[in-house]
């Protein structure tokens, strides 16, 4: 019973070790049953409700915080009710984001880092978190291959932040003055980027002081893709008017497409005019794991090998070429959130770009190699453990574990793609297998099937995926996102990074959006 219990009877109080094990013994009920359900397919993704009616409190559940303290009794209530909720972002029909899936391992690593409570600033308080880390950076590093590993990085919180420091060592790299005078110190600059790559691309053009307009926007093909020569063109227009282009972000792997720029033609261009150049792999990155996905071998016979050509174009060939790599171990490779790693090439750059030698805190006198303080080559300065869920993951599945759970998302995403292609109501938004596991398409309910092209069935379309969407949540039933895209109207993007999918779940979808989408 504990309704007449609060939190000051929990440890450290006296004689409080029974009801801190009893408590917890509780919460871990709370977290096992939830797991247990997660995974079973006759519940729900999830229990939606509108924020108004969460903010009015449900039975027994209110989000007011209170001047009193709660019972434990409360607290348990609580730990319940949210959870119940929220979203099982594990469940196998969960396919709404590029992060899904709830890996027990990374779950075990995840509840051992709160409960360790430290902080990845300095080797004196995180000194296994912080080895871990170098360690598995330069694992990643090799993957993406760069010889021996060598290179820098570091976990940020999330993609877009990665995708920052990009910007951030690009520019100390050519213009290392920018750090200490500012802006004003730097002639004009430019980056360029895919019209289709990730919105964080112009934010940290804002944030850092370029200013949107000095991002330029790159034409894509038919399928979403950097086309090269119009690369060149925009820099030699930037060059005449006398800027500097600085910074070219290739994506690999797009939010919506998933596709994957011509790294070795952007990487000549930029060796070309020796401009830095950043491989976005947030999402495409964990195809880095598979041999399958990652590399096209052109099959030419040297010494008794095969050698892959450099001049390949097939998803992450060159990406050894880049300059910098973000790579979110939090899509792909099913690690819980957060788990987003900058790789950089070149040594020595984070820690200049960023390090402002704190005296408090990165003492030089410390009785061990204070390089392992690696905390003064972030922007922030309390940095949150990313790295124990991840390593005990990569210990518990071995890189072939990532390997074969890549390949069998892959497998589904093209499962789906041939179920759909020539299905009656599917029209697929590209032709041709995709390249990573998003499969964009819309549902044309019977009543649009025959209305000819034009303006009329264009708006209504515009309004299907939107309405099945909500029809889906309403019922909890699966959840998939939809979005228009240039001067397409609404329309689903499928993305399966969830280890948990099966190919009853794919059917369970396509079946699911027929049945809501009947008119
Ligand atoms: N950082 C991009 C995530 C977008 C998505 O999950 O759909």
């Amino acid at each position: 019973d504990f309704s007449n219990l609060y939190a000051r009877d929990l440890l450290p109080a006296k004689n409080g070790e029974e009801p801190t094990m009893q408590f917890l013994m509780e919460v871990v009920e709370i977290l096992t049953s939830y797991i247990k359900k997660t995974f079973d397919r006759t519940t729900k993704v999830l229990d939606f409700h509108h924020p108004h009616q969460l903010l009015e409190g449900m039975e027994g559940f209110n989000l007011e915080l209170p001047d009193q303290p709660d019972s434990l009794e409360q607290i348990l209530v609580d730990c319940r009710d949210t959870l119940k909720y929220g979203v099982r972002t594990g469940h196998p029909r969960f396919f709404n984001q590029l992060s899904t899936g709830l890996d027990i391992v990374g779950l075990a690593g995840e509840w051992l880092t709160s409960t360790s409570n430290t902080n990845m600033f300095t080797y004196e308080i995180a000194p296994v978190f912080v080895l871990m880390e170098q360690l598995t950076l330069k694992k990643m590093r090799e993957i993406v291959g760069w010889p021996n590993g060598e290179g820098d990085g570091i976990f940020s919180p999330g993609g877009a932040i990665s995708n920052m420091y990009s910007v951030m060592v690009a520019r100390y790299k050519v213009f290392p003055e920018v750090k200490t005078k500012g802006m004003g110190a730097a002639p004009r600059l430019v980056l360029f980027t895919s019209e289709l790559s990730h919105y964080s691309i112009k934010k940290a053009s804002a944030t850092l002081g370029f200013g949107t307009e000095n991002l330029i926007l790159l034409k894509t093909d038919e399928r979403g893709r950097v086309i090269p020569a119009y690369l060149e063109a925009k820099i030699i227009e930037a060059k005449q008017k006398g800027y500097v282009p600085m910074y070219v972000n290739a994506t690999a792997g797009t939010t919506v497409y998933g596709a994957f720029d011509p790294i070795n033609d952007i990487a000549d261009i930029c060796e070309k005019y020796k401009i830095w150049l950043h491989v976005d792999a947030a999402w495409g990155g964990g195809l880095l794991m598979s041999k399958k996905h990652r590399y096209k071998l052109n099959g030419v016979e040297r010494g008794g090998g095969l050698l892959m050509s450099k001049k390949h174009r097939y998803k992450l060939n060159g990406v050894e070429r880049a300059n910098s790599v973000t790579w979110n171990p939090h899509k792909m490779m099913g690690v819980l959130l957060q788990c987003s790693a900058v790789l950089i090439r070149e040594e020595g750059l984070l820690q200049g770009c960023n390090s402002m030698s704190a005296g408090y805190l990165f003492q030089p006198d410390k009785p061990y190699d204070v390089m392992y303080d690696t905390g003064d080559k972030a922007i922030q300065c309390g940095r949150h453990v990313d790295i124990f869920k991840f390593w005990l993951m990569w210990k518990a599945k071995g890189t072939v574990g990532f390997e074969h759970q890549i390949d069998k998302c892959l497998d589904l995403s093209a499962y789906l793609y041939e179920k759909i292609k020539n299905r009656e109501g599917f029209e697929m938004v590209f032709n041709g297998e995709p390249e990573h596991t998003n499969v964009c398409f819309w549902y044309i309910p019977p009543s649009l099937r025959h209305l000819p092209d034009g303006e009329e069935r264009r708006e209504r379309l515009h309004k299907v995926a939107p309405k099945i969407k909500a029809m889906m949540m309403e019922a909890g039933t699966t959840m998939v996102g939809y979005q228009p895209q240039g001067d397409k109207v609404n329309f689903f993007r499928m993305v399966i990074s969830n280890p948990a999918a099966g190919r009853s779940d794919i059917d369970f979808l396509v079946e699911e959006i027929e049945r809501l989408g009947q008119d």
